[in-house]
């Protein structure tokens, strides 16, 4: 079973949408196994957003992941990394298409909402980096032969 982080950014918190985007993926079918609500300190968001340490958008990235709480998230199922990104939608909110978190709620890529890891590699690394092993919840959903065959 795949697993991915997501993250709920400080924009999402603070816009009140913590409660509609977890709807949208429990809905979807994919299991929710680790859940914090945190303050994400500056060297947690440098490397995060460590790829991107030369970019212009860079300080500003790190001081808005920054200044707010952020829920962040572990959720598992088949196919979940890719998928997550789907339901998530384009960086910039205003090329997501209708239907995505970023494409029903977002208006400008500095304010995009939710974070998705983007491969298997990302993913790994970044469960480990925000979460863990006691934190994470290995769990059955009694519901799933209804949504897996
Ligand atoms: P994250 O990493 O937040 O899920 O976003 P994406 O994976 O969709 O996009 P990304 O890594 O290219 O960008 C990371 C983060 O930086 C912000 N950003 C990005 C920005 O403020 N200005 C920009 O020009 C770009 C490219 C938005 C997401």
């Amino acid at each position: 079973m795949e697993r991915t982080f997501l993250a709920i950014k400080p924009d999402g918190v603070q816009r009140k949408l913590v409660g509609e985007i977890i709807r949208r993926f429990e809905a979807k079918g994919f299991t929710l196994v680790g859940l914090k609500l945190m303050s994400v300190s500056k060297a947690l968001a440098e490397e995060h957003y460590g790829v991107h340490k030369e970019r212009p958008f860079f300080p500003g990235l790190v001081e808005f992941i920054t200044s707010g709480p952020v829920v962040a998230m572990v959720w598992e199922g088949e196919g979940v990394i890719a998928a997550a990104r789907k339901l998530i939608g384009a960086t910039n909110p205003l090329n997501a298409e209708p239907g995505t978190i970023r494409g029903d709620f977002g208006a400008n890529i500095g304010r995009n909402i939710i974070h998705g890891s983007d491969a298997p590699e990302t993913a790994q690394t970044e469960i480990a980096l925000w979460f863990t092993e006691e934190e994470l919840v290995s769990w059955q959903p009694t519901l799933m032969s209804w949504i897996h065959e």
